[in-house]
């Protein structure tokens, strides 16, 4: 595929393995809720926003609350998720994201976020990234959550681009399902459970060769 002219990438699990953190601080909402939560049940958590996560874990336990506990327990959350990553920095990376940021912006290829985390605008800056994205989609801007395709049709849009012109960079089941629907050409990163669904899989972001696509 050729003639590329933007990545659109996602946060969590591609940019930063900031994915360990959720589950760690899902783990402790669930064990608190005296309900049983696995490795593999979180994988069906990944791309998922925080809201339709807690449904899901409540489902799981074949629990209700009401909308005051739901909503404590949503900062209950992201309390333990924001102190589990209260040190992070550029060093947090995974590999081959600066050089590829770095690439791509040389060649003129747009940057793009498409991400389901509200918490997203603060990590970039943590990150020390924030300066190679002409667009940023996260979770406070969607209506839609993953894996409906609305953030990353809305990132093409402001870019002025049509998706079959943009790559989705994905880690997660939701997240690619969404990039597909969108008529975006997937790539899976880093989760080998994507390897027969993404169009592209890729362990890490090393191994993207940005010239064969432009
Ligand atoms: P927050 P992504 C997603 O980000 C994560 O994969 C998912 O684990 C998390 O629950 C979701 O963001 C919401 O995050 O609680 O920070 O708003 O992978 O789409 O970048
Ligand atoms: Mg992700």
């Amino acid at each position: 595929m050729a003639n590329v002219k933007a990545l659109l990438f996602d946060l969590d699990g591609v940019l930063v393995s900031t994915e360990k953190n959720h589950f760690i601080a899902w783990c402790e909402t669930a064990r608190t809720l005296g309900i049983s939560f696995s490795k593999e049940d979180n994988e069906a958590l990944k791309g998922v926003n925080r809201v339709d996560s807690l449904k899901q874990i409540l489902k799981l336990g074949n629990k209700t609350l009401s909308s005051e506990a739901f909503e404590s327990f949503l900062v209950f959350k992201n309390k333990i998720y924001l102190d589990s990553i209260s040190t992070l920095s550029e060093a947090d990376l995974l590999p081959g994201v600066h050089a590829l940021l770095r690439q791509a912006q040389s060649m003129g290829v747009k940057i793009g976020l498409g991400s389901s985390s509200k918490n997203a605008p603060m990590i970039l800056d943590r990150l020390g990234v924030k300066r190679f994205f002409d667009v940023v989609i996260d979770g406070n801007g969607v209506t839609y959550p993953k894996p409906h395709p609305e953030v990353f049709l809305n990132g093409a849009k402001a870019l002025g681009l049509d998706p079959s012109e943009c790559l989705v960079f994905e880690d997660a089941l939701s997240g690619v399902t969404a990039a597909k629907e969108g008529g975006f050409l997937s790539i899976g990163v880093g989760n080998p459970l994507l390897q027969n669904v993404a169009d592209v899989y890729l362990n890490n972001l090393t191994e993207f060769r940005l010239e064969a696509y432009v």
